[in-house]
């Protein structure tokens, strides 16, 4: 009889996936991702998210747990925990949320009941969905007031301040997934205690710069601090809520205070929320932490910033209308009205150019959000691949030239080839291991 080891390798592959994930990778790596939330993780990463841990239920956390069997995948969610714990610098880490919605859901149902007022950054303005959309469980099943940046796409503290007096929000809910700029966590603290207001901080997009010292961190500023894994951190797909207090006890029902937040975060996520913790995710958040916290993360964030710096620098030469005027961090918002073209027009050039980037809403938007003025630009997956400012000043002329050519096909595949050719210098990590 075989081992089951060589029952599985003997098995029929699924042939027709098999040819998408190469297609796929063969996409990601012939062209330049530069969709600022995607990234491109380690082989390390990739081998725990693939790993056999995929097969365990282990609902509850370590040391707790409904199912039989959980000593190994306690060990793995124990060692996540503890390093999300000391990269991070708190209390508390929960390493089970499925990614930045669940995670986010599981912050309002820690610290809000139904009805209560929520206040985010609105979605049209560089929010998220889940920071009080209307359409969203963040704008249904809460009373959502909704703050914009000001006219120059910055952040208008005293608006904030002003709208948090007025409305009164239980929960003042900031991060974005389209905001250029620096937070100012302190500020945002004090409006949230001016009301009385819990102060929730999705940090998603710039965890990596966070720890990579190119962003302030506003762990121990903000009560509870949700970030996605898979963006600049370099994680796979997840999620992790993080805060100071009192060690979690889990089974036993707690009041809304600040030294009870790991335990409110805990139950909300488990019973509250979610099931069974995908044990090979939180094998691969482990991993990613590690990577994190090596002094080479520092010199890829430091990168990512001086990248996006360099490409806005060369696109402002060329009469580009970025938001803000510029970027302080991994990405771009450009508002291409004076180009003549619009967001869909532009991604789908870009796209037949082999740069795949994303419509977006500018602030203050005259069109649809689903047929928006501006699109969004990213560098971390680029710093990945070890690109640095020189091929960032080419990249600015290709993008250039692809919105001034968007409907000429043959310059668009022109410009594919050149790509090509540069992406093939830039393997991804992945194929670097693989050789
Ligand atoms: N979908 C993410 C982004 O692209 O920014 C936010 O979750």
């Amino acid at each position: 009889m075989e081992s089951p080891e060589l029952q599985l390798k003997q098995m029929k592959r699924d042939d027709i996936i098999d040819q998408l994930i190469v297609e796929e990778v063969r996409r990601q790596s012939e062209g330049l991702e530069m969709i600022p939330s995607e990234n491109h993780t380690s082989q390390n990463v990739l081998d725990a998210l693939g790993s056999r841990l995929t097969d365990k239920y282990s609902e509850g956390y370590p040391g707790m747990r409904y199912y039989g069997g959980c000593e190994v995948v306690d060990k793995v969610e124990n060692i996540a925990r503890d390093r999300a714990k000391k990269l991070f610098g708190c209390d508390h880490a929960n390493v089970q949320p499925y990614s930045g919605s669940p995670g986010n859901m599981a912050a309002y149902y820690a610290l809000v009941d139904p009805g209560d007022t929520v206040m985010g950054l609105h979605l049209f303005f560089g929010g998220h969905m889940t920071h009080g959309l209307k359409v969203n469980f963040s704008g249904t099943y809460y009373r959502s007031v909704q703050y914009k940046t000001g006219q120059d796409g910055y952040l208008d503290y005293d608006a904030i301040q002003q709208m948090a007096t007025e409305e009164k929000p239980r929960l003042l809910v900031a991060g974005a997934t389209a905001y250029p700029r620096i937070y100012d966590w302190k500020r945002l603290r004090e409006i949230a205690d001016s009301v009385g207001a819990w102060f929730l901080a999705d940090t998603s997009h710039i965890t990596g710069l966070i720890v990579g010292g190119e962003h302030p961190s506003p762990i121990g500023i903000a009560d509870v601090v949700m970030t996605t894994t898979h963006k600049t951190l370099r994680g796979p797909r997840g999620a992790i809520l993080l805060c100071n207090g009192n060690p979690s006890t889990p089974l036993k029902k707690v009041e809304r205070t600040k030294e009870n937040l790991p335990t409110l975060l805990d139950r909300a996520i488990i019973p509250g929320l979610q099931g069974g913790p995908h044990n090979h995710q939180t094998a691969a958040i482990a991993v990613a932490l590690r990577e994190a916290s090596q002094p080479e993360f520092k010199i890829y964030a430091r990168q990512i910033v001086k990248n996006a710096k360099k490409l806005a620098e060369k696109l402002l030469k060329k009469d580009y209308n970025l938001v803000t005027g510029g970027t302080d961090n991994h990405l771009l918002l450009i508002d291409l009205t004076n180009k003549g073209v619009i967001g869909a027009e532009a991604e789908t050039a870009l796209g037949k150019a082999g740069i795949t980037v994303n419509k977006n809403a500018v602030p203050f938007d005259p069109r649809s959000p689903f047929s928006p003025s501006g699109i969004r630009l990213g560098t971390p997956a680029l710093t990945t691949r070890g690109m640095k400012e020189r091929e960032m000043e080419q990249i600015a002329e290709w993008i250039d030239q692809a919105i001034s050519n968007h409907s000429n096909d043959k310059k668009l595949a022109q410009i594919k080839a050149e790509v090509k050719e540069l992406s093939s210098k830039f393997p991804l990590p992945s194929n670097q291991k693989n050789g």
